[in-house]
This record gives structure tokens, C-alpha cells and sequence, in this order.
């Protein structure tokens, strides 16, 4: 009989009684293995949390009561006992259960998040949320030791730890970011249950006492539980008591005999409360457990083998900016490389492997990472920030006012720039081209295949001032490769088709698609020219009113968000012309993008080739500019009005 088919919400497991909750997670464990082997999704992370959140929903009345989860990709356990078991495996599909935390998915979500570090900051807005509405309820956030690295969660706790307010804070603490974590607070919270200190100080205890002839093996023994007190009492703790939290712990957070009894007396303590828990990432998945940083966010994989279930046909775009970047590196002694706790996400392994002095790990930072990068540049060197586009958001006014303004040469590689696929919302990379075209000095480059990355890399690197390459998440296209990577004009973009009778003006992975749509074209004897860009900025004006006055209308494509992007550059550049031809800008609308495969949803945007083709064909087929004006011109008096209307 089944304990999990019959928690359709947290009541449910209280009815359980606690010796029942190993043989639940055991359930549980095998439901979050058979989805996750199918569909893949953060696997490791959330096989340590299984006994942390079956406890923390015993113990607190939720939804009333608020758990927080950071970065909410280790949240599955807390879906399953919270009413989505039957539909867990949707989970990351299109239509289906986020990956993370969702308010619209469920009440039980109390706050979306994908991005590490924002926990602390909006539990504590709940805690003064409720003590605003004069509310009584409890918040406890659970927060990684990696995303301890992150500045906001250390601007939470000390904001929170200011203050007396009831507010609990779980450290989960698996000593691992993705791979393992890096930085002074996490070698520090590593030297409270393995440090030399402590068996050091044993040994010194320990030789002092059999000094002391009688009573000192009483007395020692008296000593080591002293010790074991003092150790979870006192220097664990003593940063986040000195940031004015009450500290407990460090427990064992796979044993319900001590994450019961300690988490109902931590909620039941007054003022800012920290519990250290230590969990194992990967817990009860062998392979996992041996492989934590591969099983953190998989594809899917073999049960048995723990192999992925697919193999890649060709290397991604990652793998191939990272062969650049190493053989541009071996040119340049000042080319560094920085990576904000991503050193495999975004290739950078392979780059640690020939230069490990020439690589830097900052924790899950990336404020800091490009405004080190920053200060790096400003003393000669070459640094190449390497983030995931959603991820670089964090960083946009280290980009303008640290980078930009002193127009330093900071290379930014923006990996996963557009459409992600299952991570969905949080993840897409939708806003860089608009986030960075705007800041001045800054290059923003865009490749349409591998080779082409490849010179683009070459190209950020060689410029003296900040410059961006962006490309997408997934199989690179298998095009040749030239031998060597080589410095592109840099604002000059390349006619790939001529055409008399529109335009496509396209931009990164849309390009080839645009070709092809132009080909379909041909056939029905439209003309279209394409136009490959480059860089949205500096954009090539020239090449682009050339092509634009030759023809009838013009049609710009990127994957990225239409507003203020690389499409808005182009108008922007037409209006400055006075050049008036109908236009259509395709790319991401104005509202937050699904999860999703990427092909689907580059269909369902109108990015494949055939939603180009539709486009042109529409806008071609509609007329020219002079009907245009007549057809505005009689709307305008249908138009309904704004605010102003009947004052
Ligand atoms: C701002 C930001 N940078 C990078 C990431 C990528 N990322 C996802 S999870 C993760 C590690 C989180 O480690 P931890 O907080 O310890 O949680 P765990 O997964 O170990 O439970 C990272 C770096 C992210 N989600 N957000």
C-alpha cells in the first residue's frame, strides 16, 4: 500500500506517524528517479531534501505558514506532498509542472524563483509583510550553501539579522554548488563538521585531560560532548550570530530523529533563527551521489547506467566559444576567464584544464564577477566573463557602470542566449540584446553558426573596450570550420542573398532560417535579400539601408524580446534615414516565455523557417506603403481613446 498515492496535500502527512517517513521517502525518492530519469531535471538536489521537506511539512501548518525555497530547483519533494503527484510527470514539459517554484501552480508556492539567492530577501518581505498586516504565521526559507555565496542572500541576513523579527533560515548545506562550492563561507561552514580545527582541538583537549591522573577519562568524556555541543553552539555559528541570528545545528538532515526534534524547538525560538543541515546531494541514486555535478541538472538518462539516454550529435555552441576562447587564450597571456559558479554549464572546464591559473571561480556572484572582471581590465588584463544570458541580468549595472563607463575590455561570452527550453521562464535568455544595446561603448555580437562564434570570440577578445557575443543553448549546426579563429570588422554585417523585393534582416540563430525562408520564397518568385547582421550594435547601418532601399518591405528576426531589440535597432536606424517601407520585427512578444522544447516553442514564436516565411509572406502580400497610409488614415477616427476619453 502506497503512503505517497495518499497525500493529496500536507494535512495528509500528518496523519502519518514519523516512523512511517523513511518508507515515504523511499516513495518518494523512486516517483522523483522514474520522472527525472524520463524527462530529466535537477535530480541530485533534490534527492538530498527529501527528509528536510517531508519534516518541514510536518511540522508547519503551509500554506499558512511560508516555506521559501531558493533558487526553487530542489522544490519536487515539496510538489509532491502539496497536491501534484498525479501530474508530477508533466513535470518541465510543455503545459506541464515548472521545474521551480510557481504561485500560479499552487498555493503551497509562495514565491517563484530559478535565480539562486533570492530566498532570504523575499522570506524576509514576508515576515514583515505579516508583522505589517498583524498576521501569525512562520517563514522559513531554505536557502543552499551555494547560494550563501550569493550577495543577496548575505544582504538578507543581515537586514533580517538587524532586526528581532521571528523568521527561521535553513541552510541546507550539501557542500555543493553545482560542482563544489567555492569561496571563504563555504570553506568555513566545510571546517564545521570535517575541519582540522576540530580534531585538533580534540586531540589538544583530549591529551590535556589524561594529563590529569583519575578522573581524566571521565572528564574527557565529559569534554567530547562539551565539544559536540560547543561545535554546533558556538564556531559554526558564529558568523551568522554575529549577523544576529540565533544559530543551530550542524544536524543531520537525512535522520528524522534529529530534524524533528530540533526544527519543532527552532520554530517554536523568538528573533532571526539559522538551522544547519547537512544533507548528501544525490541521496539514494548511486550514480548520483558519485556524480553529483552531472546529475544537478541532467538530460534524460538510463535508470540502470546512469548513462544520458540520448547522445549528442555534434559539440553545442558551448563547447565550441570554449575551443575558441582556449586557442585565443594561448595567443594572449592576458586572456582570463571568470565563471560565476558555472565552470561546466558554461564550458569553462575544459578552459580550467589547460589554464587552471587563468580561471576563476567566484561562487554564484555574478555582480561580482564582471565588476572583478572589471578591475582586472583596468590593470592590463583580458577577462572573459562566460554567464548564461538570464544570468547577466544580475549584473546589468555592473555592465553599465563599471565596465561600460570606462569602456574597459571586458569579453562577455553570453551563453544560452534566447530560448532555453525546459528551465522556461526564469531561464530564456530573452532580454540581452535589449539590455545591452542601449549602453554605451559596448559591442554586442551575435554569430549564426559555429565558425562564425568562433570569430566572434577572436573579435570581443582583440577590441579595446567591453564587447558581448551571445549564442543559444544546443547542438551547434555541424558547418566547416576554419582552421583558426580570426578578427571580424567589427559593425559590419554580410549580405548572404541579394533580393529586390523584401528584406530579412536577421540576426544569430535566425539567420539560417531566414536563408531558408527566402529559398521558399524564391520559389514563388518573391526576392528576398538577407541580410546577416552581426552586431546589433555597432550596427551596419549602410549595408542595411542599402538592402532596405531596394526593396519593398522589410522584415528584421532575432530570438530575443521584440521590444528595444535588435528588430528596434533596425527601425531606429530606418526612422533615422527617414526611410519609410512597411516593416515587421519577429522575435519574443512581451510577455514572460513558457517552458517548453526549443523547437516547439521557436515554432509557436514564428522563428522557425517557415514562420519567417509566413511573415513575409503576409506583409509583402499586403500592399504597398501608400495603401498603408489610406488604411491609418481611416482608422484613426475608430481608434478608441485613452483615459482622457469623455472628460
Ligand atoms: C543567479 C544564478 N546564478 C547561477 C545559477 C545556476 N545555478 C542553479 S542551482 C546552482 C547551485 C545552487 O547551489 P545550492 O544553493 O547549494 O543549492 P543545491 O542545488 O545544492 O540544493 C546554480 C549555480 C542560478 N540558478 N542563479
Amino acid at each position: 500500500m502506497s503512503l505517497l498515492k495518499n497525500i493529496h496535500s500536507p494535512a495528509d502527512l500528518k496523519r502519518l506517524s514519523p516512523e512511517q517517513f523513511p518508507e515515504l521517502c523511499q516513495e518518494i525518492r523512486e516517483q522523483i528517479l522514474a520522472v527525472v530519469s524520463n524527462v530529466g531535471g535537477h535530480l541530485a538536489s533534490n534527492l538530498g531534501v527529501v527528509e528536510l521537506t517531508v519534516a518541514l511539512q510536518y511540522l508547519l501548518d503551509s500554506p499558512k505558514d511560508k516555506i521559501v525555497w531558493d533558487t526553487s530547483n530542489q522544490a519536487y519533494t515539496h510538489k509532491l506532498l502539496t497536491g501534484r503527484r498525479e501530474q508530477f510527470h508533466t513535470l518541465r514539459q510543455y503545459g506541464g509542472l515548472s521545474g521551480f517554484c510557481k504561485r500560479e501552480e499552487s498555493v503551497y508556492d509562495t514565491f517563484n524563483a530559478g535565480h539562486a539567492g533570492t530566498g532570504v530577501s523575499a522570506a524576509f518581505g514576508m515576515v514583515e509583510a505579516r508583522e505589517q498586516r498583524g498576521e501569525k504565521h512562520k517563514v522559513v526559507c531554505v536557502v543552499g550553501d551555494g547560494a550563501m555565496t550569493a550577495g543577496m542572500t548575505l544582504e538578507g541576513l543581515h537586514h533580517a539579522g538587524g532586526t528581532n523579527k521571528d523568521f527561521i533560515v535553513v541552510l541546507n548545506d550539501n557542500q555543493m554548488s553545482i560542482s563544489r562550492n567555492v569561496g571563504a563561507i563555504s570553506a568555513y561552514l566545510n571546517r564545521t563538521f570535517t575541519g582540522e580545527f576540530y580534531a585538533r582541538m580534540r586531540e589538544e583537549t583530549g591529551q590535556l585531560l589524561r594529563k590529569i591522573p583519575h578522573i581524566g577519562l571521565e572528564v574527557q568524556k565529559i569534554a567530547r560532548r562539551a565539544e559536540e555541543l560547543a561545535k554546533g553552539a558556538i564556531l559554526p555559528g558564529l558568523l551568522f550570530e554575529e549577523l544576529g541570528f540565533q544559530y543551530a545545528g550542524p544536524i543531520d538532515g537525512h535522520n528524522f530523529e534529529h530534524l524533528l526534534p530540533t526544527l519543532e524547538n527552532v520554530l517554536k525560538m523568538k528573533g532571526p533563527v539559522l538551522l544547519h543541515v547537512i544533507t548528501k546531494k544525490g541521496l539514494g541514486y548511486q550514480a548520483a551521489m558519485d556524480n553529483p555535478v552531472w546529475f544537478h541538472a541532467c538530460p534524460p538518462f538510463v535508470r540502470e547506467t546512469g548513462v544520458p539516454a540520448k547522445k549528442a550529435v555534434r559539440p553545442s555552441y558551448t563547447s565550441m566559444a570554449v575551443d575558441a576562447l582556449i586557442k585565443v587564450a594561448r595567443q594572449d597571456k592576458r586572456v582570463v576567464a571568470i565563471t560565476a559558479a558555472m565552470c561546466e554549464g558554461t564550458g569553462l572546464n575544459a578552459f580550467e584544464k589547460e589554464f587552471p591559473d587563468r580561471i576563476y571561480d567566484v561562487g554564484i556572484a555574478e555582480q561580482h564577477a564582471v565588476t572583478f572582471a572589471a578591475g582586472m581590465a583596468a590593470q592590463g588584463m583580458k577577462p572573459v566573463v562566460a554567464l548564461y544570458s538570464t544570468f547577466l541580468q544580475r549584473a546589468y549595472d555592473q555592465v553599465v557602470h563599471d565596465v561600460a563607463t570606462q569602456n574597459l575590455p571586458v569579453t562577455f561570452c553570453i551563453d544560452r542566449g534566447g530560448l532555453v527550453a525546459e528551465d522556461g521562464t526564469t531561464h530564456h535568455g530573452a532580454f540581452d540584446f535589449a539590455f545591452l544595446r542601449h549602453v554605451p561603448n559596448m559591442v554586442v555580437a551575435a554569430p549564426k553558426d559555429e565558425n562564425e562564434l568562433q570569430h566572434m570570440i577572436k573579435t570581443c577578445v582583440s577590441f579595446d573596450g567591453p564587447a558581448s557575443v551571445r549564442y543559444a543553448r544546443g547542438v551547434s549546426l555541424g558547418v566547416p570550420m576554419d582552421p583558426e579563429p580570426t578578427a571580424l570588422p567589427i559593425g559590419k554585417g554580410e549580405l548572404l542573398r541579394e533580393g529586390t523585393d523584401v528584406a530579412i534582416v536577421a540576426i544569430g540563430v535566425t539567420v539560417w532560417p531566414a536563408m531558408k525562408a527566402a529559398e521558399r520564397l524564391a520559389q514563388e518568385g518573391i526576392s528576398a535579400a538577407v541580410v546577416n547582421a552581426r552586431f546589433a550594435k555597432p550596427l551596419d547601418s549602410e549595408l542595411i539601408l542599402k538592402t532596405a532601399k531596394n526593396v519593398r518591405c522589410l522584415v528584421t528576426v532575432e530570438e530575443g524580446c521584440k521590444m528595444g531589440g535588435f528588430g528596434s535597432a533596425v527601425l531606429e536606424t530606418l526612422s533615422e534615414a527617414g526611410l519609410m517601407l512597411r516593416t515587421k520585427v519577429l522575435g519574443l512578444p512581451d510577455w514572460y516565455i513558457e517552458q517548453g522544447p526549443q523547437d516547439l516553442l521557436r515554432e509557436r514564436y514564428g522563428l522557425t523557417a517557415d514562420g519567417i516565411y509566413n511573415s513575409v509572406k503576409t506583409l509583402f502580400g499586403a500592399g504597398v506603403v501608400a495603401d498603408d497610409a489610406a488604411r491609418l488614415a481611416s482608422l484613426v477616427g475608430s481608434l478608441p481613446h485613452g483615459d482622457e476619453q469623455g472628460s
